[in-house]
């Protein structure tokens, strides 16, 4: 089956939480979502009182999902150590990734985030409001991932 490691701010910020949970609503067109909870504390808070609200679980649980996922979308606008984390952790386990960020007047992407783009197995997209199917389309095809369904 294919599945997908959605990335957000949970300690990083709140701010955006709302858009993850329409980007996870998207995304869920093209394969199973791993990280649903990103985009709801209600979900979230379900998933670590079953891992006891032990962080050493909440981080093993998390990266046994990466391991197993066959992409990586990460919303990269509001910073997160953690997103940080899990994307290192994805480029050492050699997976195909897409970065998400709206540009800010105030505010430049880090350049380890952009600067990682390759324009084949990482890539990093500006986009405003909502990413819209085509992107992801259109991106989901560039990093090859064949299995994926075609939206309608
Ligand atoms: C609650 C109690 C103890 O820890 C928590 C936080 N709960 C988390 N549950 C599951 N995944 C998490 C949690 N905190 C961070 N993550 C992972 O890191 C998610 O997959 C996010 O993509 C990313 C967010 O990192 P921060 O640094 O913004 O929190």
């Amino acid at each position: 089956m294919f599945t997908i490691y959605f990335c957000g701010s949970i300690r990083g910020g709140r701010q955006d939480a709302d858009l993850y949970q329409r980007i996870i609503k998207k995304l869920k067109k093209y394969g199973k979502v791993l990280t649903e909870f990103v985009g709801s504390d209600e979900l979230m808070g379900e998933l670590d009182a079953t891992l006891d609200n032990d962080e050493v679980k909440i981080h093993n649980n998390d990266i046994g999902w990466l391991s197993t996922s066959s992409a990586v979308v990460a919303e990269v606008t509001q910073p997160s150590l953690g997103v940080g984390y899990e994307l290192g952790r994805a480029v050492a386990m050699d997976k195909k990734v897409l970065c998400l960020y709206r540009p800010q007047p105030d505010k430049l992407l880090s350049a380890m985030i952009r600067g990682a783009n390759n324009d084949k197995n990482f890539l990093c997209r500006d986009y405003e409001e909502n990413p819209s199917l085509i992107l992801f389309s259109r991106t989901f095809s560039k990093l090859s991932l064949e299995s994926t369904p075609k939206p309608l």
